[in-house]
């Protein structure tokens, strides 16, 4: 199956689903095996690879060949860039940075990056990135213009942009690392003018937050921070535990 067909069914079933994200520049083979172990046992729906620092496609590869030998989660690539690319992941988001200053993150990489998600046959799902406030490491990297994450009238707009666009995912990014998530308040404004599918990101580490923003139209709640912590399992758990009871509000609520 499709893995986007996977996650689609899977946020039908669940209402809301958790992806963990693994940055391969803070781990080596046997850290990432061990991770996707706990990932899988957490009960995160699939995970994603990526950074925004220092990443390789020989990396990648060693990454990603260590998770799929752990576990049978599905792996997408998250890609800060071309050298992101590795064969041996299930899927790729095929991403543009919709507000960025510079065009590169917008549409250059991705014409790059084409050519060598066709040779390795990878199934691209089409997704917009925006970056709201903060942004951490991937809103420099970016070249970012974030937009203020209270401002929801224009970040839906933008999010609004992304559908008419043809993208069937938006990811509404906070920024790895950062204090808070963005406000449930501005997800439940997207949610109401969008059908897409919306991720969010950035700062969620309990599962009171995870739940908010579920039950605000999260269809995708994405956490990486908090795998770095040493006793992670009983947070993990906690915030995937938050993203289905948010999921299963949605699910009655109808
Ligand atoms: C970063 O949104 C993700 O791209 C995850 O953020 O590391 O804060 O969980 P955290």
């Amino acid at each position: 199956m499709k893995v986007e067909d996977y996650l689609n069914n899977e946020i039908e079933r669940k209402g809301s689903i958790h992806i963990s994200l693994l940055d391969p520049e803070k781990l080596n083979g046997e850290e990432s095996g061990r991770l996707a172990k706990a990932i899988e046992s957490a009960g995160s729906t699939a995970i994603m690879i990526g950074g925004s620092l220092n990443i390789s496609e020989s990396l990648m590869d060693e990454v990603i060949r260590n998770i799929k030998e752990n576990c049978s989660l599905p792996v997408i690539i998250f890609p800060n860039n071309v050298n992101s690319i590795s064969r041996y992941a299930d899927a790729i988001w095929f991403m543009s940075l919709l507000n960025s200053t510079d065009p590169y993150f917008i549409i250059g990489a991705q014409v790059q990056g084409a050519a060598i998600i066709r040779r390795y046959s990878l199934e691209a799902i089409p997704m917009a990135y925006i970056i709201l406030g903060d942004g951490g490491t991937a809103g420099i990297i970016g070249q970012a213009r974030p937009l203020p994450p209270n401002k929801a009238d224009v970040v839906a707009l933008y999010a609004l942009a992304a559908q008419y666009l043809g993208m069937r995912y938006i990811y509404l990014e906070g920024g790895s690392g950062v204090p808070e998530p963005i406000p449930y308040t501005t997800v439940g404004h997207i949610r109401k003018l969008v059908t897409a599918k919306i991720i969010v990101g950035g700062g969620i580490r309990e599962g009171r937050q995870a739940e908010a923003l579920a039950k605000a139209g999260a269809d995708v709640i994405v956490t990486g921070t908090i795998l770095e912590e040493e006793w992670f399992e009983g947070r993990l758990k906690n915030v995937v535990e938050g993203v289905h009871s948010g999921g299963r509000w949605r699910i009655k609520k109808g």
